[in-house]
């Protein structure tokens, strides 16, 4: 049996796994046919340490590439499935913090609530935008916290994308644990001080691309990102990744300069996008430009 086999036999399905899988299934069907379809993954797994979790390893990532990304999709006409960490940045809703909201409401003569002029023209784009976005029914969130609520719902979406739509696009932003606790080789309650300092060992993560692109959803176009924090490792790992699981697209970031540049490399050619200055002065977010680009390799590979 494969590494990634024995994986999902030792970690169970997530809460409410069924009742995602039927809203994936009535996604992917609705739209198949009508609008291109994009799975995008956005922000960070944890590792839980305990069974009972009280505990987990996290790491950076708020979402932020993803949510973004998406906004960028569905002005390009795609419908999307955000498979996000919950409490991760979310698309339009990222644009107004709570303090903002409250501090832009005020009571009406009706003794309801409404807001206050000055804000209206913030405010009213991005809602107008999200109103017709979720009339279209052209998005659906999922949500998942540990890696492994992720690798199930990665699977299941990539699993009914292959079935119902297999033009769709894979945009795999989220930042996925490379390590783990299996199940059977963690603590089943809070893990005590009393005991002592604690030593973890934590096993490696199969390399799930690899079924994803060969058996999961062999005709759907992926594109991976891949992060680095010397620059010197970039390329050679983003290529490394594309030769290794031959799918279509890595982009490859730096933690440092992940929002204004990033290399998006083929199997002929690879592309810097870079923000310049000013773009970055008039806050120009570079998940426009990735979008467009990787939009155009997909239409040419539809
Ligand atoms: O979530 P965020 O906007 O802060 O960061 C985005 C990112 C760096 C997690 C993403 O661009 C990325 O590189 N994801 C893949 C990470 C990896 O190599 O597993």
């Amino acid at each position: 049996m494969e590494e990634w086999e024995q994986y999902f036999l030792r970690n169970p399905a997530p809460q409410g796994f069924n009742a995602s899988c039927d809203q994936l299934k009535k996604f992917c069907g609705q739209h198949a046919g009508h609008h291109p379809i994009a799975l995008v993954t956005s922000g960070g797994t944890t590792v839980p340490l305990e069974r009972n979790t009280v505990r987990f390893v996290d790491n950076f990532s708020a979402g932020t590439r993803g949510a973004a990304s998406t906004e960028y999709f569905l002005a390009q006409g795609y419908a999307v499935i955000f498979l996000h960490r919950e409490k991760s940045v979310v698309p339009f809703f990222r644009h107004l913090n709570p303090s903002f909201l409250l501090n832009s409401l005020q009571e009406n003569s009706e003794g309801g609530l409404q807001l206050l002029p000055q804000h209206s023209s913030q405010v009213y784009p991005i809602w107008k935008n999200y109103q017709r976005i979720m009339s279209e029914e052209r998005l659906l969130f999922l949500t998942f916290t540990s890696l492994s609520d992720y690798l199930w719902l990665l699977r299941a979406t990539t699993q009914y994308l292959q079935q119902l739509a297999p033009s769709s696009l894979l945009y795999l932003a989220a930042a996925v644990s490379d390590f783990y606790i299996p199940q059977d080789q963690m603590a089943e309650h809070k893990i005590q001080s009393a005991s002592g300092p604690l030593t973890v060992t934590l096993q490696l993560v199969p390399k799930m691309l690899s079924p994803l692109v060969s058996l999961w959803g062999p005709d759907l176009f992926v594109a991976s990102f891949k992060l680095e924090t010397d620059s010197e490792k970039l390329i050679e790992k983003a290529t490394g990744a594309l030769k290794r699981y031959k799918h279509k697209l890595v982009i490859g970031n730096l933690l440092q300069t992940r929002r204004t540049e990033v290399t998006l490399v083929a199997e002929e050619q690879s592309h810097v996008v870079k923000l310049t200055q000013l773009q970055q002065q008039e806050g120009v977010e570079i998940e426009k430009f990735i979008v467009e680009e990787v939009c155009g390799c997909h239409k040419k590979f539809t």
